[in-house]
């Protein structure tokens, strides 16, 4: 209510800033709190492109991380008119490539959305090593008794960024240790308390999911065949929660180059098992939806093993066709077969090849054999 009062205050006595040419301007202007409460969108975007003309600029930015409220739009125009008493106020932003701290207002009007910056002054800030840095075009600025400066601003802003954004995966790391996820998997998993190998444990962050937070990847490496792995994904509450623990010894982890199917995220797990004489490497193809770990795929990519005097390999290869209506996965098999010299290794008499192609398609949530989608179909 006080509060309330106060604003009309500042509406009825004008506010005045200290703009270089400008005297006692009246223009758009609050404290830094305000200024970030008055923001329907507050972001961190990159300068793309800034064309001055006389009478008009206007400025293209990418969107980078989104603070405070929702933004439909990667790339944002925002554009402004001279104005012939204030002339362009703060609207003045930075060179292409600048990393800026940007406050803006926003309303969706038939069926686009229009941008603008929050006042006149002050909306604009640079980013650098993860800090909100330096008011850009600052403007100091006296309301009734107080003033707020540069610094004024700039601190607040900052204070909003490190609550707001988005920590990088180094120091989303940081925060952990093994200890924590030792005790995350021990208290979570399916086992045993003690029955984990903690000595192998090994883990990392990644975005599986798309969403704001990292989640964690967590492995056991219990020998050459023998391991478990787990993912952990933050609740509503920013708990971090075990999604999947799988007795999966871990050999590669592709997180980095996801496939983009049916707007889902799916990512490729290599994992290894066999036993005396046999080595086989399995690749998944995983995604989380809605915070559940679903497995849409695991095929062979190798198999070695040997009994007695036969050796059998198998060789395999997939490609999703991400054109295809229907995602389609081709999967190449080629075995392998002979008999072996009394050495163990070389060949004996004829080497049996084979080689053949299956094909999956997504049925929007797994991939399942084409055939099995032929018989559903008649
Ligand atoms: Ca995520
Ligand atoms: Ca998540």
């Amino acid at each position: 209510m006080h509060k309330k009062i106060w604003l009309s205050m500042l509406i009825l006595l004008g506010i005045f800033i200290w703009l270089p040419g400008v005297a006692n301007a009246r223009l758009s202007v609050s404290t830094p709190e305000e200024t970030i409460e008055r923001a329907d969108l507050i972001v961190t975007a990159t300068v793309i492109n800034r064309n001055c003309e006389d009478e008009q600029r206007q400025v293209t930015i990418k969107v980078d991380e989104v603070l405070k409220g929702t933004c439909p739009d990667n790339i944002i125009k925002l554009t402004k008119q001279k104005d012939e008493e204030y002339g362009w106020g703060g609207f003045d932003f930075l060179e292409p490539g600048a990393k800026i701290f940007l406050l803006l207002g926003g309303n969706q009007t038939g069926g686009y959305w229009r941008y603008w910056p929050t006042g006149d002054l002050n909306f604009l800030a640079l980013v650098a090593d993860g800090h909100v840095r330096d008011l850009y075009q600052d403007s100091k600025i006296g309301i009734n008794d107080q003033s707020w400066t540069q610094e004024d601003y700039t601190k607040a802003y900052d204070a909003f960024y490190q609550i707001h954004r988005r920590v990088t995966a180094t120091e989303a790391l940081d925060k952990m240790t093994k200890e924590q996820i030792a005790a995350m998997i021990q208290t979570q998993g399916k086992q045993d308390k003690d029955s984990y190998y903690i000595e192998g444990l090994s883990y990392n962050v990644a975005d599986l999911d798309d969403d704001a937070d990292w989640e964690i990847v967590a492995q056991i490496d219990g020998g050459v065949h023998l391991g478990k792995c787990f993912i952990f994904d933050k609740d509503a509450r920013g708990d971090y929660k075990l999604i999947t623990e799988q007795d999966w010894k871990v050999e590669q982890w592709d997180l980095a180059y996801p496939l983009e199917i049916d707007g889902k995220k799916v990512l490729k797990l290599v994992t290894r098992t066999g036993g005396t004489g046999v080595d086989v490497w399995i690749m998944h193809l995983f995604y989380l939806d809605q915070g559940s770990f679903i497995e849409a795929w695991q095929g062979t990519l190798q198999e070695r093993s040997v009994f007695k005097s036969n050796w059998f390999q198998k060789i395999c290869g997939y490609q999703v066709d991400l054109y295809s209506e229907n995602k389609r996965l081709y999967v190449w098999e080629t075995t392998i077969q002979y008999q072996l010299e009394p050495d163990g290794v070389t060949p004996k008499g004829e080497i049996k090849t084979d080689t053949t192609t299956k094909v999956y398609l997504f049925n929007g949530s797994t991939f399942i054999p084409e055939e099995s989608e032929d018989k559903n179909n008649t």
